[in-house]
């Protein structure tokens, strides 16, 4: 396998210490826990989406482990505004707020309490949040507003799309016109199972996002697709777990990935990825990104 340098630049208007950060959802809703995943290894994180209104989130099962990966309706819990004291006990650097809202103005206010972030990231992507996420995240009007309006506050603006579309290339399309400096592809695949016990769907909220190994493949795709239709960079994010799959979503157009559910596995997962990634001898990782395509 390629080894990599570590990078030596922002990417994508972040300072990271690599090209792997904590994604979304998962240890991000404390200071201390993303203080702990940046002490090992994660080159940035980012938080917990966190919207205009405390959710408490939707009643249990709201996470179970299936063949490949998880299973999760957590339904955005998060504390709302209370998020911005607890952030104020983390370095700025490499820490992206994800934020998201019902509407522009929403997302709009959620970014002005955030004045010492370094980046957004918009979730625009939840598969099971009514009024909220993938429900307005596959319209590509409402996804250009969004980005306008979170980027008139002067930050890099990543926006986070859900594979649950027909086409993603129109998606990532309106968020880079909206002014967006990197898509983050992607969020977690719609699922649902079903206990054959109780001939009852097992979560809570009956259906949830699927994320982990099982979705790698449909990420990869979907970079594919979007570094053939925007300019603008592009974070990998779904089921990666080894560098090699580091590799290959930067072979498909990724300048650096997310990695969520193989925290679940090993939070040493960073600095084990990072291992195996980087070699003092190593390429710029600008010499492979995109390079699948002909
Ligand atoms: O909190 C959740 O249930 C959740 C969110 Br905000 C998201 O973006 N993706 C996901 O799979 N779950």
């Amino acid at each position: 396998m390629v080894k990599l340098q570590i990078p030596d630049t922002k990417i994508a208007g972040v300072t990271l210490k690599n090209h792997m950060l904590l994604a979304a959802g998962v240890l991000g809703t404390t200071a201390a826990s993303l203080k702990r995943m940046l002490s090992l290894g994660a080159g940035g994180v980012v938080t917990k989406s966190i919207g205009p209104e405390a959710i408490p989130g939707h009643h249990g099962p709201a996470l179970f482990p299936v063949d490949g990966g998880l299973i999760n309706a957590m339904g955005l819990p998060n504390p709302s505004k209370d998020f911005v004291d607890e952030l104020k006990a983390i370095q700025k650097e490499g820490v992206v707020v994800s934020i998201f809202g019902g509407t522009a103005e929403q997302f709009g206010t959620v970014a002005s309490w955030f004045p010492d972030a370094e980046a957004f990231e918009l979730n625009l992507s939840c598969p099971h949040a009514e009024g909220y996420g993938a429900s307005i995240g596959v319209n590509p009007r409402v996804v250009k507003e969004c980005t306008e309006t979170v980027k008139a506050y002067g930050k890099p603006t990543w926006v986070k799309l859900t594979p649950n579309v027909t086409d993603i290339k129109v998606i990532g399309k309106a968020a880079e016109e909206g002014g967006a400096d990197a898509i983050v592809a992607i969020n977690t695949v719609k699922a649902m199972r079903i206990s054959t016990e109780l001939g009852k769907p097992i979560l809570g909220n009956k259906f949830g996002g699927l994320s982990g190994k099982a979705i790698f493949p449909i990420a990869v795709r979907a970079v594919y697709d979007l570094y053939e239709a925007v300019d603008i960079p592009i974070i990998g994010c779904g089921g990666v777990s080894t560098a090699d799959n580091v590799v290959e979503m930067m072979m498909a157009g990724a300048q650096a990935v997310e990695i969520g559910s193989a925290v679940y596995d090993s939070v040493n997962v960073f600095s084990e990825i990072a291992n195996d990634l980087y070699a003092d001898d190593g390429i710029k990782a600008e010499e492979i990104v995109g390079c699948a395509h002909d």
